[in-house]
């Protein structure tokens, strides 16, 4: 079992740096907040963890903290601000799952990761959990590695152009003809764009960036023609750096692709995957049976039916069989808020909203949706 178990781990940190060196990426570079991992130092922390059979939750347990792998700068998803905290919808989740497993939002280092860095830190044990504005593929949950949680923004690409270039928020893909496309190195991006393109017998000239913010750069000083990557981050972008002179337009309406955004940790380690799910589910539930952050002492001193009871720590729980406390998620919705608190709190600012979207309830139309807890 463990033999087998550590041949697997080998044959995926193999298939990883090919996957990376696909992706033009060293795996160990380009981050310029500290966050690059020695490749020695790196391996020998996953043989650690493999080895003793254990799960990263009893690592997190006995560390005090979770180490968060998140962007840094995906606006309202994860921003590193000037006093060094990070904000937004993703650092929000990452705080839950501290609440859920130390009792405590703030036991959060936060590591923040370009696209292309991302799974090598999960791979080699540099982060526990990558909460990054990352799509569940098969690719990446199969050749890269990684286990995915839940779904937690369904999310879809989209371009974004200047207006004075002639494009409307109804554009299409066959108006693009001849345009500089810039994209992030490493994302799903690059390869939705080109089979996009392909099919609508476009050419068009694709740039590559590591960092994103070269990608709206050129957009401002007109390198690029258009930007594109997931519709929430186009969003994000044209809020805080469209310029006064200019008009950026998002299109087409209906996205060129499926985005689910969510959190994704190293495979088979069902312990950990068990933790971080049922950390997005109850948040799911709370929002469902509308337990917030304010209402929850009342919630947990009268429960208003059995399954909000049991995930407040009540009769029947289930927390203690997962190895956290009995009070996990009702520290979770206590100190970080249910799915919409979390949702309204990061997203409308910037023009983001549940209604009439994927991200709705499953009762008013939308996808989010959560088993039962019981
Ligand atoms: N969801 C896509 C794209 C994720 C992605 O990294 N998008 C870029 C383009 S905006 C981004 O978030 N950049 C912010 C950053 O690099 O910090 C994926 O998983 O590949």
């Amino acid at each position: 079992m463990g033999r087998s178990k550590w041949w697997q781990v080998v044959a995926a940190i193999m298939a990883f740096s090919l996957l990376a060196a696909a992706c033009g990426d060293s795996g160990s570079s380009n981050n310029d907040q500290g966050a690059g991992t020695g490749g020695e130092e790196a391996s020998s922390t996953t043989v650690a963890v493999v080895q003793d059979g254990g799960s990263v939750l009893d690592t997190v347990i006995s560390r005090g903290k979770l180490i968060c792998g998140v962007s840094g700068s995906a606006v309202a998803f994860s921003e590193t601000q000037a006093d060094g905290s990070v904000t937004g919808f993703d650092a929000d989740y990452c705080r839950a799952v501290a609440a859920a497993v130390l009792g405590d939002a703030t036991a959060v280092e936060f590591v923040p990761l370009s696209a292309s860095e991302r799974f090598t830190a999960v791979q080699t044990g540099e982060v526990d959990v990558l909460i990054r504005n990352t799509t569940w593929t098969q690719s990446r949950d199969t050749d890269v590695g990684m286990d995915f949680g839940p779904t937690t923004y369904y999310d879809g690409q989209q371009l974004m152009a200047r207006e004075s270039d002639g494009f409307t928020s109804d554009s299409t893909i066959a108006d693009i003809e001849g345009a500089v496309v810039c994209v992030n190195a490493g994302t799903t991006t690059e390869k939705n764009i080109t089979e996009a393109a392909d099919a609508a017998g476009v050419t068009i000239t694709l740039k590559t960036f590591e960092e994103s913010d070269a990608v709206y750069d050129g957009l401002i000083d007109g390198s690029c023609d258009i930007a594109t990557t997931d519709g929430s981050g186009l969003v994000g972008r044209k809020v805080k750096q469209q310029p006064a002179d200019q008009n950026w337009v998002i299109f087409p309406p209906t996205p060129i692709s499926k985005e689910p955004l969510g959190p994704t940790y190293l495979q088979n380690d069902s312990k950990w995957a068990d933790v971080i799910n049922w950390t997005v589910y109850a948040t799911i539930i709370f929002d469902e049976k509308g337990i917030t952050s304010q209402n929850v002492d009342e919630m947990k001193a009268n429960p208003p039916d059995g399954e909000a009871g049991r995930l407040l720590g009540g009769e029947g729980e289930l927390q203690t069989a997962m190895g956290l406390s009995a009070d996990a998620f009702y520290n979770v919705v206590k100190q970080v808020g249910n799915y919409d608190e979390i949702y309204a709190k990061n997203l409308n600012p910037v023009g983001l909203f549940r209604q009439g979207s994927q991200n709705a309830r499953a009762s008013e139309g939308g996808l989010m949706f959560a088993p039962p807890a019981r």
